[in-house]
């Protein structure tokens, strides 16, 4: 069998796995452009989870109350967690935690564009965990039944602390919605800002994704952005208006026809201003990241001369 056939066979027999629910793992052959399709996304959602961390930082000094602190702070901290599961399971795919992390600070990798708008208020922290934990919750429940092992199985212990989180910022939002005029008015002025860069997390529409066919093909994907938007609005409407508010869209209306609420159009070209760089934050989050990878390399350095230390001990007692 020639070169070309032999590499037919194999992906013949890789997508019947898929076709089968086989999960594929880090040893298996696959085709170069499954890993490198798995590279991109797992990396950009790692380093989303990373950056993430920044906009909600920003309110652990200025929380409210030692109970709303406490909550935050293990948010936070359960984000570097997520990130962390993630670029392991990113490393299984052949590339390094150094390159990932060079491609972040340089530049040259996306992350989730909902982390380059700012947070201006303390309901902005509940408008994050609602809409924001909410967006990536319904877009991680269906990548737990992603076709790479490592990474549905990274998702299934983060879906659980995301419900936490998205419950975290509901309660938030539930108990200013209870409160002052001006509660009232924070709470609402949050929504107006976080609704409709919440609904751009899931990216672009079907017709306008480059990924998205062939990534249902290889279950990486198991439903489309549309499919994904359209879902946590029907969810999400109900939510809003147990909490009062009102949704920015005057769109926004059930079509008993579709059995689904029908929405606006969304500002595509804000979208892309912010994914390729121009967003209100791009440019500080970059920065942030990369004064914590410099200062941060003393104890790098340190963990490794620590590690070769006690490596070479145990080289010398085995010999
Ligand atoms: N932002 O062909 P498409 C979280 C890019 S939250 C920036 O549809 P794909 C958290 C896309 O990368 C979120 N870029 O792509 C929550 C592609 O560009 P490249 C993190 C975006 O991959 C709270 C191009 O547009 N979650 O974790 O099939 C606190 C065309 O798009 C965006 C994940 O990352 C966007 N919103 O589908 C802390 C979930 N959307 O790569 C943390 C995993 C699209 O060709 N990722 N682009 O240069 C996915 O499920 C998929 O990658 C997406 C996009 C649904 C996001």
């Amino acid at each position: 069998m020639d070169n070309h056939n032999n590499i037919h066979s194999l992906e013949m027999k890789f997508q019947s796995k898929i076709d089968a629910e086989v999960k594929i793992e880090p040893k298996d052959w696959m085709p170069e452009a499954y890993r490198k399709t798995l590279i991109r996304q797992i990396s950009q959602h790692a380093h989303s989870e990373i950056v993430g961390m920044l906009p909600e930082g920003n309110w652990i000094l200025r929380a409210p109350s030692l109970r709303r602190k406490v909550a935050l702070l293990a948010k936070v901290q359960d984000e570097a967690g997520h990130g962390l599961y993630l670029y392991s399971a990113a490393e299984t795919l052949g590339i390094s935690r150094e390159e990932l992390f060079e491609q972040l600070i340089t530049g040259k990798a996306k992350y989730s564009s909902i982390f380059n708008y700012p947070t201006l208020s303390w309901a902005d922290i509940g408008a994050v965990g609602w809409l924001v934990d909410g967006a990536a919750i319904m877009n991680q429940v269906m990548l737990t039944r992603t076709s790479y092992g490592p990474y549905a199985r990274a998702m299934v212990r983060i879906c659980k602390e995301e419900s936490f989180h998205q419950r975290q910022g509901y309660e938030i939002l539930i108990s200013l919605s209870r409160g002052t005029e001006e509660q009232k008015k924070m709470l609402q002025d949050a929504v107006d800002r976080w609704w409709w860069p919440a609904l751009m997390m899931f990216g672009p529409n079907d017709s306008a994704s480059t990924h998205s066919e062939q990534s249902l093909k290889w279950k990486i994907k198991r439903k489309s952005n549309d499919e994904l938007r359209q879902d946590f609005i029907d969810a999400t409407v109900l939510q809003a208006n147990y909490l009062g508010v009102k949704l920015p869209d005057p769109n926004l209306k059930w079509n008993e026809e579709r059995g689904h609420y029908d929405f606006g159009d969304i500002n595509w070209e804000e979208f892309w201003a912010v994914v390729n760089g121009n967003g209100p934050c791009n440019k500080l989050r970059l920065k942030a990241r990369k004064k914590a990878q410099e200062e941060g390399a003393w104890v790098r350095e340190a963990a490794m001369a620590h590690a070769e230390k006690r490596a070479k001990r145990k080289a010398e007692k085995v010999a």
